[in-house]
């Protein structure tokens, strides 16, 4: 069996160039795959795009399971990818499921239950914005979730969540793509342990 590939994810708030830095760092790889949660090309990552557009409403439970759900219907095709040799790079993935409907008052234990079992990253790259700084970048408010306080309180609630997982580099996203990259490091990462269970 071919080397596993590097299993990253890239985590941030709404704005925080998550998908430039995603692109910049799969050329930078090469051999990657990027994915994208919520994966909007499928029947439930079609209701969840409704949902943030705003064309249809659903409890903050019902949704928070969707997004869930959107992530296992992938799992598979996650882990075929990995084994295959390649590596996997998601732009958001179970963090982003636990910050944002935490912010929204949800529990925060019950918020993580539903993905329990999910193949755990070999590391998450936080993206760490100043909400205020994000709300000035271009297209801010055009989706549920893109409102300032919304955002300042999915902004502490990473702080918590990546201060407590130990896989976790903070980079700055203030940064120009060229030094997020030089300071990701992952040259250091370790892909010939096994995956792991992510909680
Ligand atoms: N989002 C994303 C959640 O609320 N829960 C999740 O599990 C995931 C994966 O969807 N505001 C929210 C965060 C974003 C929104 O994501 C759409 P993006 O990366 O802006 O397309
Ligand atoms: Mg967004």
């Amino acid at each position: 069996m071919a080397v596993r590939g590097l299993f990253i994810v890239v985590e941030g708030i709404d704005r925080s160039g998550k998908s430039t830095f995603v692109r910049a760092l799969a050329a930078r790889l090469g051999n990657s795959e990027i994915m994208s949660f919520p994966n909007r090309q499928t029947q439930i990552g079609s209701m969840i795009n409704s949902y943030l557009t705003n064309s249809i409403h659903m409890s903050d439970e019902a949704i928070h399971l969707l997004f869930s759900a959107n992530r296992w219907e992938c799992k598979g095709l996650i882990e075929q990818t990995l084994n295959a040799g390649k590596n996997v790079i998601l732009d958001r993935y179970a963090y982003s499921g636990v910050v944002y409907s935490a912010a929204k008052g949800l529990d925060l234990e019950w918020c993580m239950a539903s993905d329990i079992g999910l193949l755990k990253p070999d590391i998450v790259l936080y993206l760490k914005l100043d909400p205020r700084e994000a709300q000035l970048r271009g297209n801010f408010g055009e989706e549920r979730y893109e409102y300032l306080d919304l955002q300042k309180k999915v902004s502490d609630n990473y702080d918590m969540l990546m201060g407590k997982i130990n896989n976790c580099k903070v980079l700055d996203a203030a940064l120009p793509t060229e030094s997020l990259l030089e300071l990701a490091e992952l040259g250091s990462v370790d892909t010939t342990k096994a995956l792991e269970k992510l909680w």
